[in-house]
């Protein structure tokens, strides 16, 4: 790939970075909620980037340069300062229709002079989405179509020298009246599109915000640039031109040697080429002698990107740095969350209870002999019926009041433990997200869109956590049942207390409760702290296996510390969290990937690098 090729392939890029950009950009305005960008400045980055995307199309880098359009000229300018005047003047032809209502010209309108093809093979990328009629079919409620028409120079025009290169003059609508926003597109369009800027302003409009505005947004393209001043009365013939040029000098330096021609006041009627014959001669000349420079084009281009970068990425940014704080406030709730968790259940003597569960899993093993003959004294061993009953009679009376805290009630101590923490970390994570829902900050509209996920799908989501919470407490039974397994091997190896076990007065209620876990007949969590469990669990650590028993009780809490963090916090947590900030685009973010907006700084940073150099040839 050459280097022009390699041009082409950076331009189309970033211009694909840049339409997405707008579209994201009024999606938002379109919604209302342009949080963290105020509507002046999310109007004048539309603007800018809708300049800037056509710009860098209309260079055509990557085309045959023999296809080639030619001569562009845009005719731009506030409402009623003649521009549909001055196109007319120029091809010495009432082509364009001229109104003293303002705003009137409402689509572009090109003029092709004399052999510039309006069907040449450039006419087919012009006004993307717009549609093309002639000039009599326009309508105003067809704000994106445009017209291109062929129009001969009259014999008029062509015995007065200096007669007008084959070329488009363009007509536009005006960017300041009260509806200019609607049709905004097709002058931005034409602008960029325009190999040479003629700006028409008037006595009453030469001083205005919009204008200067105008001015300023286009400088950065360097586009040769000529400035009408129409509709000059005697007074003010020599002060206004002087006037303009100071002003060029103050803020639009650049343009400081920007030709600009005045045209006197006709009080009677419309201005006819006759009736200012050498101003007519300046402007044909000044179209006559454009010379284009490929090179300047192009960067001009990149200077108008570069002028407006920061202002256009800057809320990218904003939202970039709101999605890294939410990440960084999940990974702090849920570490915390996590201590919680050791405290509140592995580090706690009376809810950690998996050591426990082992042990009846032990007693399943054991199937200690002499258990079928107790199985009868099972209910009186647990008092499980009159527990049951009490239990029963108390969960009648709250089933009225909370469900869920009945369903609680039921729950094992992990799960338990784990439920409370949820709720309390879903809390936290909507109080934090509120406090920085301030429309002031930058990136708001993400915690605002963030806030609003959380108020809609909070309840999904605290079932969501509750089911990975559920998942892992259900999981972790086979580490339980396998710790069991190695008890069972170690006390295998020691007949001794295996005897114990068995001749103790609690071996009796303790197979009974082994085989009522085997029947499923109780609730395994029920049992844990009954006191024939205690009896067998102190048997248990007290004997010679006290020590490996110990350690098989630290290994299993570690085990399932580790299984809760890299499986539940941070894995189904972690990533259901993550997931709340996916699509957020529909509730006023911009949404732009921050991997697309380094891409493409790279590609704008790479062509400014190559330059324009590789353009020079083509010219
Ligand atoms: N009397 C007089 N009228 C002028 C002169 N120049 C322009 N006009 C009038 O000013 C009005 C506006 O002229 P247009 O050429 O339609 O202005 P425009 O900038 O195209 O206006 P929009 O299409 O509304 O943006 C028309 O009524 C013209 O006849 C002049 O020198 N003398
Ligand atoms: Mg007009």
């Amino acid at each position: 790939m050459n280097d022009r090729d390699d041009s082409g392939v950076l331009a189309v890029r970033l211009q694909a970075f840049l339409r997405a950009l707008r579209e994201r950009y009024e999606r938002v305005q379109q919604q209302g909620a342009a949080a963290g960008v105020d509507p002046a400045t999310l109007e004048g980055c539309l603007s800018s980037l809708t300049l800037a995307e056509a710009a860098v199309r209309y260079l055509d880098l990557g085309a045959d340069p023999a296809a080639s359009r030619p001569l562009q000229v845009a005719v731009l300018g506030p409402t009623q300062t003649g521009k549909s005047t001055i196109v007319n003047l120029i091809l010495g032809m009432p082509a364009a229709v001229v109104s003293p209502l303002a705003g009137f010209t409402v689509h572009a309108q090109g003029f092709c002079v004399d052999g510039a093809a309006s069907d040449g093979e450039w006419t087919r990328q012009l006004f993307p989405g717009g549609t093309r009629r002639t000039s009599q079919e326009l309508r105003r409620d067809e704000l994106d179509a445009y017209a291109l028409s062929q129009v001969a120079q009259d014999a008029d025009a062509q015995a007065r020298p200096p007669t007008l290169p084959p070329c488009t003059i363009w007509d536009t609508p005006d960017f300041d009246s009260l509806a200019a926003r609607r049709y905004q597109r097709g002058v931005l369009e034409t602008a960029a599109l325009a190999d040479a800027h003629l700006l028409v302003l008037s006595k009453e409009k030469y001083s205005d915000l919009a204008a200067w505005n105008l001015l300023a947004l286009h400088e950065p393209l360097g586009r040769p640039m000529l400035i009408c001043l129409n509709k000059l009365t005697p007074d003010a013939f020599e002060a206004i031109p002087q006037s303009l040029r100071a002003r060029l000098a103050e803020r639009c330096p650049t343009l400081i040697d920007a030709p600009i021609v005045g045209i006197p006041y006709r009080a009677s009627g419309q201005l006819a080429a006759a009736d200012v014959p050498g101003e007519v001669a300046q402007l044909r000349a000044w179209v006559a002698n454009l010379h284009i420079a490929p090179r300047a084009k192009v960067s001009g281009v990149q200077k108008l990107i570069r002028r407006h970068w920061d202002d256009w990425t800057a809320p990218l940014c904003a939202e970039h740095e709101a999605l890294q704080a939410w990440q960084a406030l999940v990974s702090a709730a849920l570490q915390e969350m996590l201590d919680a968790y050791r405290r509140d259940f592995l580090d706690h003597p009376q809810r950690f209870d998996s050591f426990r569960r082992a042990t009846v899993g032990l007693l399943a093993l054991l199937e200690l002999p002499g258990a079928a003959g107790v199985i009868g004294r099972v209910r009186e061993a647990v008092t499980y019926p009159v527990r049951r009953l009490l239990a029963g009679g108390r969960s009648w009376l709250e089933r009225r009041r909370d469900p869920s805290a009945v369903r609680r009630r039921t729950l094992a101590g992990e799960e338990r433990v784990l439920f409370d923490l949820i709720d309390e970390l879903l809390v936290r994570l909507e109080r934090d997200v509120a406090r920085r829902c301030d429309a002031q900050q930058p990136g708001c509209a993400v915690w605002r869109a963030l806030g609003c996920r959380l108020e809609q799908q909070g309840d999904a989501l605290r079932e969501r956590l509750q089911a990975a919470a559920r998942r892992h407490h259900e999981s972790f039974a086979r580490e339980i049942q396998a710790a069991a397994n190695r008890l069972y091997e170690a006390l295998r190896q020691n007949p001794a207390l295996l005897n114990t076990l068995r001749a103790a007065r609690a071996t009796a209620d303790v197979a009974a409760l082994a085989l009522a876990i085997k029947t499923g007949g109780t609730p395994i969590h029920e049992l844990l702290f009954a006191p024939a469990m205690l009896a067998l669990s102190s048997l248990l650590t007290e004997g010679a296996l006290g020590a490996y028993l110990r350690s098989v009780e630290s290994e299993l809490k570690q085990r399932q510390l580790e299984q809760a963090r890299a499986g539940l916090f941070q894995g189904e947590f972690a990533r259901s969290l993550r997931e709340l900030v996916a699509g957020l685009e529909g509730a006023g973010v911009l949404g732009v990937p921050p991997e697309a907006l380094a891409q493409a700084a790279a590609d704008l940073a790479a062509w400014e690098r190559q330059g324009s150099a590789a353009v020079e040839p083509a010219a």
